[in-house]
């Protein structure tokens, strides 16, 4: 059997995935990328429930490496919808040529390196050798299944909002649940909502959730983005959380009076989003800094929601806001004042089994012609070891990570030469704005593969020192702020028997990039390039 040779072979085709490709054909090498889906588009290809959208502002959670696709493009919203960011992408593949350089339905199981290059082979049995892997696999794109007693015998519909059909799905006049309120199941319930006869929302954990605030972009306020769009990226990349917008209040909550205080939060509610995060420069270092913050939401809850024990079951007691990502919604909290929308608080009536007609929890059984799951992803790890990636000496990345992932900047993990993920553990990508992020990480393999290159150097890797120094310090950073104060995917500990690490790099996609330059205007003194007789050159 003959195998197909490529310089780079990128795995995903999301927005990463496809920038990688990109890039890769830009820079004059071979490239070919695997796609599991049967379009481009990642998260957006396969996150198609009602109500999806991005809590990053289109305007930045957008490619940037192509001045005339930014000027061309017109986001209709401020944040944009699932189908809109879809058609993007979509456009972009197109406009690109990117439809070429990728197999779909194309699902890869195993990567295999030796003597210098990589065999990757798919699900349909298809092997082709890359000298470099580019894992854009994304780092929420494994459904979490809760193995809960029963499951397999529901009668009804079920669906995963991470697998939504493709098809269209009924829910009118139907009684529908909908078990977990992180982002996917607070965005979704309001549109279920509008549908379904009745809804019961099995709760968990309680969330907390901004209006996404989602208005049309005025023509006036695009067109000076559009004017101003380099400096915008530049101030992006720069920024905390990958969005340029809204710059804290400069001063700590308590030394300005209540209604000041109040004011800042009350207009940073009105603007929406993620930024609400950030409302005070501290606020996800300082725990009386974030109580102020918390303590405004709390109260904008108690305010929304007429019950007030469905209220109380509303407000998060268990994290400080922004220690698990903050979710945005169209109408979540007063959905919960419609007759037919019912909110079941799991800590006090929790599940005790699914039957074939709904789901029994220890105070009774809710009927369900249709069951919902948004019960999250295995995320950052979840998509890599699930594949059979075997590095030096035939090593399996499943093992090697075993006790929590280890990497370098995110991006090399010791052992897997020539390989490269994209937005995994270590990269401030999951904690920002994953597109930019990726675009960054993505110039920076390219630069790694060209030093290759010039040194005539069969592989490039890191050792496991400097990988767990790199390791260390993204729990350092983490540990000094209170995103490690929250049991989630950060830290992976919404999936059962997962080893719990604080994954993303905490200090901000401005530090990150600030890290990935030093290393590269340096040379690439961490990394270890070794020559064909194995020594380092
Ligand atoms: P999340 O944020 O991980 O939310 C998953 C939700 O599912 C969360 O409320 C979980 O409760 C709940 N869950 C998970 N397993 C169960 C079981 N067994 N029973 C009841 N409830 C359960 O995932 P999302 O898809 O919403 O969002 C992920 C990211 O995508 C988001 O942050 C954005 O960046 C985009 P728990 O909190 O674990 O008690």
């Amino acid at each position: 059997m003959t195998v197909d040779d490529y310089d780079v072979v990128v795995i995903g085709a999301g927005f990463a995935g496809m920038y990688a490709a990109y890039k890769a054909r830009q820079d004059g090498l071979t490239v070919h990328g695997f796609e599991a889906g049967n379009d481009v588009g990642g998260t957006w290809y396969w996150n198609r429930y009602p109500g999806a959208r991005c809590d990053v502002e289109s305007v930045d959670y957008s490619f940037s490496f192509d001045d005339a696709l930014q000027q061309e493009w017109t986001w209709s919203e401020r944040f944009a919808t699932q189908p809109e960011i879809l058609s993007y992408l979509r456009h972009a593949a197109g406009r690109f040529g990117l439809y070429e350089l990728f197999s779909f339905d194309s699902r890869v199981t195993a990567a295999r390196y030796a003597d210098g290059a990589w065999t990757v082979t798919t699900a349909g049995g298809r092997s082709v050798r890359g000298r470099f892997v580019v894992l854009a696999t994304g780092s929420l794109s494994v459904p979490n299944r809760p193995a809960i007693p029963g499951a397999d015998e529901f009668a009804g519909e079920v669906y995963f909002t991470a697998e939504w059909p493709h098809e269209p799905v009924s829910l009118d006049g139907k009684r529908v649940g909908v078990i977990g309120t992180g982002s996917s199941g607070i965005q979704t319930v309001p549109e279920v909502a509008k549908r379904a006869a009745a809804l019961t929302v099995f709760q968990r954990t309680a969330n907390y959730s901004i209006p996404a605030v989602s208005e049309p972009l005025p023509p006036e306020e695009f067109a000076e983005v559009k004017a101003h769009y380099a400096e915008r990226r530049v101030r992006t990349r720069r920024g905390l959380y990958g969005s340029p917008a809204r710059d804290p209040h400069p001063l700590h909550p308590l030394a300005i009076s209540p209604e000041e205080r109040n004011q800042v939060l009350e207009q940073r509610w009105t603007y929406g989003g993620v930024f609400f995060a950030r409302s005070f420069p501290d606020q996800m270092v300082d725990a009386d800094t974030n109580r102020v913050a918390s303590e405004f939401v709390h109260g904008k809850i108690r305010q929304i929601v007429r019950d007030p024990r469905t209220a109380d079951d509303l407000i998060p007691d268990d994290h400080p806001i922004g220690a698990k990502r903050i979710c945005t919604d169209s109408g979540y909290y007063a959905v919960f004042n419609q007759e037919h929308v019912r909110l079941v608080n799991l800590r006090r009536d929790p599940i005790e089994r699914i039957e074939p007609t709904g789901i029994r929890t220890a105070t009774g059984l809710t009927e369900l012609d249709v069951l919902i799951y948004a019960t999250g992803f295995d995320a950052f790890t979840g998509a890599v070891t699930r594949m059979d990636i075997r590095g030096l000496d035939g090593a399996a990345l499943a093992d090697t990570w075993a006790d929590g992932p280890i990497t370098f900047l995110g991006l090399v993990v010791p052992g897997f030469p020539n390989l490269f993920l994209l937005n995994g553990p270590g990269s401030s990508g999951p904690l920002s704005n994953m597109v930019l992020c990726a675009e960054q990480q993505i110039d920076w393999v390219y630069q790694v593969v060209a030093a290759t290159r010039e040194r005539a150097a069969t592989a490039v890797d890191v050792t496991v020192n400097d990988a767990e120094k790199w390791t260390d310090l993204v729990d350092e950073t983490a540990q000094a702020t209170l995103f490690t104060r929250a049991k989630s995917w950060y830290t992976g500990s919404n999936i059962e028997g997962k080893k719990e690490r604080f994954m993303p790099y905490a200090g901000g996609m401005g530090a990150y990039v600030d890290h990935l330059t030093a290393e590269a205007d340096a040379g690439f003194p961490t990394l270890v390039f070794e020559s064909p007789s194995r020594q380092n050159v």
